[in-house]
């Protein structure tokens, strides 16, 4: 009696397919994940402090620049903002981080000698296809343990 109740293995296997092509096909509105950030990046001889930091993609940076030292520079690959930055006077930049990828800081104002080794690095996650990856191992594994379940009692 119970059993009849029960859908068939190949309507539920059906049923989990249509949802993993659901999540694979699924779009979020990019504005959804994306936040703020304010960050101070200070500029010395020869580093930047923070030498690295993530945001996600998408996301809006705006990062205070200061020197402690002598006059530096703030350039960033890939976006191509360049700051030249003089010491006591703060520069404000603001950027959306829409490229994915690692991308380096350097000092654009020659400083001192060890001033090609004045790197940073810029980390934009793509939080987008982790989300979906997981998603889509959530609904494969419910998916797997049901169909076993269901097979089990069937047989
Ligand atoms: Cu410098």
């Amino acid at each position: 009696m119970m059993r009849r109740l029960l859908p068939k293995r190949g309507v539920l296997a059906t049923m989990f397919a249509m949802l993993l092509i659901a999540v694979w096909f699924i779009q979020l509105p990019a504005s959804a994940a994306s936040t703020a950030h304010t960050l101070t990046l200070d500029m010395r001889q020869f580093e930047f402090t923070p030498g690295r930091f993530e945001v996600q993609q998408g996301d809006t940076v705006t990062i205070l620049l200061t020197a402690s030292d002598v006059v530096h520079g703030f350039y960033l690959d890939g976006y191509g903002i360049e700051q030249r930055v003089e010491p006591g006077i703060s520069q404000q930049i603001s950027f959306t981080a829409d490229q994915a990828g690692k991308f380096r800081y350097r000092c654009a104002v020659s400083c001192g000698t060890l001033h090609p080794f004045m790197i940073g690095e810029l980390v934009v996650n793509t939080n987008f296809p982790f989300w979906r990856a997981l998603a889509m191992l959530g609904v494969s594994l419910i998916g797997s343990l049901v169909y076993l379940s269901f097979g089990a009692k069937q047989s």
